[in-house]
């Protein structure tokens, strides 16, 4: 599988073919896949062949600012930090996954350093690779691919908006339509758009793989996840608040007829503070284990059918 653009093969080396190198003086998040240097083509076979190799893909979908590198960076760090879990990791770090690699320790380097990704540009991705490997041995190992894409490149999809993505997010989700991926719905609390228009929004995008991509639709699995929960006030289920603020994802879920999983993510405690310049950023005060624990054991469970650390009755037998 070459990442050569034939167009632009007297430009670039390979590497600078297919990464794009930002000068963002922020973070050492330098460098992601950029998109924009490959083409339809050979996107879709980057990601034939990672479903081909019995990899899981996972694609956080939401809007700009939803949450979803967040998301990803405190899975990361779970699984990273987190010594107490009945599982462990093995990262990929080979092609197509070297530079998600280097991502991914930016990610657990920012966390440790009380701050979160910043905003993921329009046109590059992240993918990062990783198998989890259960210590109960009669558990299956899952690997997994996780996409991280820009919500910039993703509100295109807004019927309002033009209804449809670029030709290279389309070709990403051609090349999953054998791999049964697994779509990560994402969406904040109190979104900025306000509720109504954020609801469309997933829904929009439902709507357009029901109609372009019956057969993707069809294979998809989905988890709905309201991130940003620490600010949520009311005690309310995530069942009860996806119904009530969400009521178009609800029913598309409901129409699937397949089991629904929402789950509520947080990622700590985060204060906004202003730095030396007095600009607004954020602070990290607390990482939340609870939250990417619970996901971890529900994705696990969504594509394997086994429970990762033990059933209820094999740990009260300590099996
Ligand atoms: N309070 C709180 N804020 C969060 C949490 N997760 C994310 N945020 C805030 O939401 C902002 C956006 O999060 P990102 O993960 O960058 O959002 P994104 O969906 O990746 O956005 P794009 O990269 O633009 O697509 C962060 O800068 C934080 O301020 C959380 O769990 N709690
Ligand atoms: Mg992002």
């Amino acid at each position: 599988m070459s990442p050569i653009n034939s167009n632009e093969k007297e430009e670039y080396t390979q590497d600078e073919m297919v990464y794009t190198t930002y000068n963002d003086t922020k973070t050492d998040e330098s460098k992601r896949i950029s998109l924009l240097r490959l083409s339809q083509k050979e996107i879709v076979e980057i990601f034939t062949s990672i479903s081909q190799d019995n990899r899981q893909i996972v694609i956080p979908i939401g809007f700009p600012e939803a949450g979803k590198s967040w998301f990803i960076s405190s899975l990361m760090f779970y699984s990273a930090k987190n010594t107490a879990k009945r599982w462990s990791a093995q990262n990929m770090v080979e092609y197509p996954f070297e530079m998600g690699n280097i991502s991914r320790d930016g990610m657990i380097k920012n966390f440790e350093e009380n701050k979160g990704k910043p905003q993921t540009s329009p046109g590059t991705l992240d993918l990062i690779g990783m198998n989890v490997i259960p210590q109960k041995k009669s558990r299956p190992l899952l690997n997994l691919a996780f996409v991280d894409l820009a919500g910039e490149d993703l509100k295109s999809i807004r019927t309002d908006d033009g209804g449809k993505f670029s030709i290279k997010i389309e070709g990403i989700l051609k090349a999953c339509e054998f791999g049964k991926p697994i779509f990560c719905l994402i969406t904040p609390y109190k979104p900025r758009l306000g509720d109504t228009k954020e609801d469309a929004m997933h829904d929009d995008f439902l709507n357009y793989l029901k109609v372009t991509m019956p057969r993707l639709y069809e294979a998809s699995r989905f988890i709905v996840i309201v991130t940003q929960w620490d600010k949520m006030i009311d005690q309310m289920s995530i069942e009860n608040y996806i119904e009530k603020y969400r009521p178009r994802i609800h029913n598309a879920m409901k129409a699937r007829n397949a089991k629904i999983v929402y789950g509520e993510f947080s990622v700590g405690d985060v204060m906004s503070v202003l730095d030396e310049h007095n600009q607004k950023v954020d602070f990290l005060s607390k990482v939340n284990f609870k939250y990417p624990h619970n996901f971890w054991n529900n994705l696990y469970k969504l594509a394997t059918g086994k429970s990762l650390e033990g059933d209820w009755w094999e740990k009260l037998l300590g099996l």
